[in-house]
């Protein structure tokens, strides 16, 4: 460098730099060894693999905080539209390998980490991921967060930093136990905490009215309780661009000022009470997937952060000499699902009470900030908080609330005079033995659009439970199908299938899913053909190695893998292939010699703690493949394995190995799904009903490479209004009598007929699912899968094609969808300085 003609303070600098930044291998290796010393105070003789683990993360942070910052900067000087995200839940899975592909930079690291002495699998293993959400929508706020940044859209996230997160799973006995999730025991080098970004959030208390000296009606909430919110911040990096989005994720404290005030009150053991009552707001997530809990601290929860997020979105805006006027000209605020609904009225609060515009701006600005995507039909999802319960944690949002609807029904009543059933519809207060609020109303009446995330979805929601709302307001909606991210759900957990796809079409597939489509030119190339399945066959023996590691059992990576991993619900019928299992079962054990295809059934997935059905459900699994796996006449040809503590961790290395994914859903009740998508882009096939985004993934990868049976949503529909029986279909089918017998007596549970009982009850004479009705068309169905996979060449050419077709369902198309059509926010490159 001197013979270059830089003087030795140049020189320094750049060493300097280089440490912080530098991606040479050599830069890597110094860079790691200095955050072992500098940052743990360790050298490579006494360095445990976590210090390793961290040092190399925090080797890696560093890479990205030059990028984070230019990021920043870019948005708040200059008047870029900025997408923000409201969310209860993220799922984002381990973040080291991730930020390791969207950086560029895995194989650097592999090497340096290799050059000293260690391996990055072996480290990466190591992270424990951060589950801040329970399935589908918080892994759909953590891919959309992927696709933002590698869009370069400007955005921010905003939710609860829960100190724990989805509880872990573990069979015991064939039962879940659960445990909880302590990720953040041996510290988080993925996020930055902000003391200085804080912000207060009042709970409970009253409301003073009053007339200010010029005659403004002026509201007081005086609160019996004030908490602190601090932001955590994780940087979101996208994938070979600068951009680096901001996670900002709120955890509660008692403020200062508070503790000092309750103990001069109430004392020592007061104050401290106090302190515990403030820090349990972030403490836990609730483990329910698509079912209300009505709880106090739930409510805190959602409130909480979305105070906490408004309130520094306002201040973001208002930094930058902006007006409060043109909030919504800064910020779209996108809410996920009602969790973040209370935010229409703490918007209003903030503008009213706070900023002190009037009534009609306030709504106005509310009303062109907000978004609102609906992710479920369930009726026991739809949120409702009992009337009395929100006016105590929330007495000014209540009188705001009334006032909301107030000047709402009036206009609605011009509308649909005498039509007191719309009224009542539309009202956001529904009636009863108790008055509660109808958050999904808030959230529709609140926001500008109003979007489902499957066509079918946003169909039904249209006809059904948002019917009146698209009467009122038709051009509110729109449907945005989900998508997920190719970097994370193929280039991270599939390298060997990305790779063989690359060498054939190049890399341009992961940025811009559709290129896939140059796959379909090899679907009947027999090299081709040999090469994809030989990838699919390596990850079979991966999984397979960790099926035996976890749980003593060895299948046979020759047999096809059947796979269903998601929550466990009824409506998502797990039931139904347990009941197939069954009868393969039987099968196989009246005549041993028939020539059957091998078969691993999988299943994962986590049974909310309160869902007695659900822990049953997967009682029953267990124990068929108790039974299944043991049985020595039947085992070389059938095992069944329940796979622990389905998370982003293990779904990983599932998906790749998958050959058939199980998306058999009733009809009308899977929203959308996402793991659909990621089996089939993983090459996986698809057995399912006309559910969600299945349709339009039978639509793209074509009906001839799509496993279809069930009945249709206007079908299950028609069927329950006629009387729907599941005893006719028990006593008419002998194979489904006799494995529901079986259940019944005791054959899967060492003779006690009461185990399943209630199991056996709900099937045979309520079966809200139509498990029964659907059965013989499954099993039908599940027959030609199994004369398709003895061709393997046939097999091989309908698992391309579907990878071929998958292009759709990118996250980032999804995300553009939305940009476009919704937020009305374009990408911003970031340049880094120098
Ligand atoms: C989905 C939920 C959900 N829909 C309440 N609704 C929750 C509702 O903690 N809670 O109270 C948690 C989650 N989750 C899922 O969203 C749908 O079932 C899937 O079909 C869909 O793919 C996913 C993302 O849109």
């Amino acid at each position: 460098l001197e013979e270059k003609g830089l003087d030795k303070q140049e020189i320094q600098n750049i060493l300097i730099e280089d440490a912080r930044t530098g991606l040479s291998v050599e830069a890597l290796k110094r860079a790691i060894s200095n955050n072992l010393f500098y940052a743990q105070g360790k050298f490579p003789e006494i360095a445990t693999r976590h210090d390793y683990y961290m040092a190399v993360s925090y080797a890696v942070r560093d890479r990205i905080l030059n990028r984070w910052v230019g990021s920043v900067k870019q948005y708040l000087n200059s008047k870029n539209r900025v997408v923000s995200y409201l969310s209860a839940e993220y799922l984002l899975g381990p973040h080291l390998a991730n930020n390791l592909i969207n950086l560029g930079i895995y194989k650097q690291v592999e090497q340096a980490v290799k050059e000293l002495g260690k391996d990055l699998d072996w480290l990466i293993e190591k992270e424990i991921e951060p589950g801040l959400g329970n399935g589908g929508l918080g892994r759909l706020a953590a891919c959309y967060m992927d696709s933002l940044a590698t869009l370069e859209v400007p955005a921010i996230g905003y939710g609860i930093r829960y100190q724990f997160g989805i509880f872990e799973q573990d069979i015991k006995d064939g039962w879940q136990v659960e445990d909880t999730d302590n990720w953040l025991r041996r510290g988080n080098p993925w996020e930055i905490e902000r003391r200085e970004l804080n912000y207060e959030v009042k709970f409970g208390g009253h409301v003073q009215h009053y007339t200010d000296n010029n005659g403004k009606f002026c509201s007081n909430w005086i609160p019996d309780l004030v908490v602190k919110g601090v932001a955590y911040d994780t940087p979101i990096l996208g994938y070979k661009v600068n951009t680096t989005n901001t996670l900002r994720l709120w955890k509660s404290e008692a403020p200062k000022s508070f503790d000092f005030q309750v103990f001069n009150a109430g004392g020592y053991n007061e104050a401290v009470r106090q302190k515990i009552v403030c820090e349990n707001i972030s403490k836990v997530l609730y483990p329910n997937d698509e079912q209300e809990e009505g709880k106090i601290l739930r409510l805190q929860q959602q409130y909480f952060f979305v105070s906490c997020s408004l309130q520094d979105m306002i201040n973001i805006h208002l930094r930058q000499g902006d007006k409060i006027h043109d909030f919504h000209q800064k910020f779209v605020v996108q809410l996920n699902d009602t969790h973040p609904a209370v935010g229409v009225a703490e918007m209003m609060r903030l503008l009213l009470d706070k900023y002190m515009l009037d009534w009609d701006d306030a709504w106005d600005i509310t009303t062109k900030t907000f978004a609102y995507t609906n992710h479920t039909l369930l009726p026991e999802a739809l949120e409702k908080w009992d009337l009395e319960l929100f006016g105590k944690v929330l007495p000014r949002h209540l009188e705001l609330i009334y006032e909301i609807n107030r000047r709402f029904i009036d206009k609605v009543t011009v509308r649909f005079y005498g039509d007191h059933q719309k009224i009542a519809s539309l009202s956001l207060i529904g009636e009863g033995p108790r008055k509660y609020i109808k958050m999904a109303n808030l959230a529709a009446l609140g926001s500008q659009a109003i979007n489902g995330v499957a066509a079918l979805h946003t169909d039904l929601l249209k006809k059904t439970v948002m019917k009146d709302w698209f009467e009122l307001s038709p051009e509110k909606f729109s449907n945005k199908t989900n998508g997920v991210t190719p970097r994370r759900w193929m280039v991270l957990s599939n390298p060997q299938l990305t790779e063989l796809i690359s060498s054939k079409i190049g890399e341009g597939w992961i940025k811009n899913l559709d290129e896939l489509k140059d796959l379909e030119q090899f679907a009947k190339d027999k090299a081709f053909q040999k090469a994809w399945m030989e990838v699919k066959h390596d990850q079979k023996i991966n999984l397979s190695k960790k099926i035996f590691q976890r749980m003593r059992l060895t299948v046979d990576p020759d047999s096809l893998f059947d796979v269903q991993v998601k929550r466990i619900h009824e409506y998502k019928r797990q039931l139904l292939n347990a009941l197939h299992v069954i009868t393969l079962y039987n099968r196989i054990k009246q005549k041993p010699e028939a020539d059957i295809v091998p078969r691993t059934v999988i299943f994962a997935g986590k049974a909310a703690p309160g869902y007695k059905m659900a822990k049953l459900i997967i009682k029953l699994i267990t124990s068929i493949g108790d039974v299944v796996n043991n049985d020595s006449d039947v085992n070389k040809k059938l095992k069944v394995v329940f796979f622990p503590n389905y998370n982003v961790t293990n779904a990983q290395k599932i998906y790749p190995a998958a050959d058939l994914s199980e998306q058999i859903s009733t009809s009308g009740k899977e929203a959308s799904g996402t793991g659909n998508m990621k089996l089939s882009l993983n090459g996986a096939l698809t057995i399912g009903t006309l559910d969600g985004a299945n349709v339009e993934i039978r639509e793209c990868v074509g009906e001839e490479n799509f496993f279809l049976f069930g009945l249709t949503a206007d079908e299950v529909e028609n069927t329950k209004a006629n009387g729907y029986d599941p005893y006719d279909y028990y006593k008419n089918n002998p194979e489904l009598k006799l494995a529901i017998d079986q259940i019944n007596e005791g054959y899967f549970s060492h003779l006690d007929p009461d185990t399943f009982k209630g199991l056996v009850r709900s099937l045979m004479f309520d079966d809200q699912y139509l498990i029964l009705a659907d059965y013989q068309a499954y099993v039908d169905a599940q027959e030609k899968v199994a004369e398709t996979f003895k061709n393997k060449s046939k097999w091989a050419e309908m698992s391309i094609l579907n990878v071929a077709r998958m292009g759709k369902f990118s996250s980032d198309r999804s995300i553009r969808d939305y940009c476009k059509e919704i937020w009305k926010v374009e990408p911003v490159p970031v340049k880094l300085e120098n």
